[in-house]
């Protein structure tokens, strides 16, 4: 499916999800966000899909949420667009989504690559949480996603100045998993989310879940958490066919059940 403002393609069970709005860096507008919810939970309901690519041109990932959107919008205005409960819905997303980040990914568009389980990125990416400088504050989880990927002190500087990070910063400090040379970027990303989809697509969503579940909880309680989906694994066809294919010494065939 295309429409104007995401592009998507499928290539072996990965849905590429491209943000299209070059003339403003890919600004996440209204429109672009409902555009890109909507394709989201579309590919995430169909079983051809097991990973999902987010990425957007060479120059830009996500420039942030669309200023203009907001320069002139009241509290109440703000509020009735209800614009969290969006980004709720990609984080409720089961399977898992990759970002691949050439150039600035700022603001909401830092917010977004990081709403993503992983994040891969080209040499140019720059990221950032500049809306100090706009007189706010993040508003899509910056604040929480920054701190717990990149820790404490950095977060405070990049939130409290505005100021950027490298590809080689954000490798650094784990923000980011891979840096490649820009035009490698969503290949490499596009070959981590085929390396997924090759994997079983149950036991795949369950992990992911329980790695999400240690932002969310103690450690006894994420413990818990984890050695229920453990159990339940063993509910599922692919469990066997696993194990029975490790013995026969054969390849096996996931079945997604
Ligand atoms: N919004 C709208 N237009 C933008 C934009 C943005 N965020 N970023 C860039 N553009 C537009 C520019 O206005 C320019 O348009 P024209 O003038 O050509 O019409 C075009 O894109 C090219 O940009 P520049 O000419 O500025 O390009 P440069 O290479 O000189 O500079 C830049 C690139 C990325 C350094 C610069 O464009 C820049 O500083 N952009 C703004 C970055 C920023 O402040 N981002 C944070 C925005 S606030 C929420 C969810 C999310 C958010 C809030 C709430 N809820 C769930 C409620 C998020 C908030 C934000 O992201």
């Amino acid at each position: 499916m295309s429409s104007s403002l995401v592009l998507s393609e499928i290539q072996n069970h990965v849905a590429i999800l491209r943000l299209n709005r070059p003339q403003v860096l890919n600004a996440l507008s209204l429109e672009l966000m409902d555009e890109l919810v909507t394709c989201i939970e579309m590919f995430d309901q169909d079983e051809q899909i097991r990973c999902m690519v987010i990425t957007g041109n060479e120059r830009a990932f996500a420039a942030g949420a669309d200023i203009g959107d907001m320069a002139t919008a009241t509290p109440i205005e703000m509020y009735l667009r209800d614009q969290f409960t969006k980004w709720e819905r990609i984080r409720k997303v089961k399977k898992p989504l990759l970002a691949a980040v050439n150039g600035y990914a700022l603001g909401g568009g830092c917010e977004l690559a990081m709403l993503c389980d992983l994040i891969v990125c080209g040499e140019n990416a720059r990221f950032g949480q500049p809306e100090i400088q706009l007189g706010i504050i993040p508003g899509a989880g910056g604040t929480q996603r920054l701190t717990r990927a990149v820790g404490k002190s950095l977060a405070m500087q990049m939130i409290l100045t505005g100021r950027t990070i490298s590809a080689e910063e954000a490798l650094q400090y784990g923000l980011v998993v891979k840096v490649v040379p820009v035009e490698c970027t969503l290949k490499e990303t596009i070959k981590i989310a085929e390396e997924i989809a090759a994997k079983p697509p149950i036991a795949v969503q369950m992990a992911k879940e329980a790695i999400l579940m240690a932002f969310e909880t103690s450690l006894s309680e994420g413990l818990l958490f984890e050695r229920k989906n453990f159990y339940l694994l063993f509910a599922t066809e692919d469990q066997k066919e696993g194990m029975n294919a490790f013995t026969e010494k054969r390849k096996p065939q996931w079945k997604g059940k």
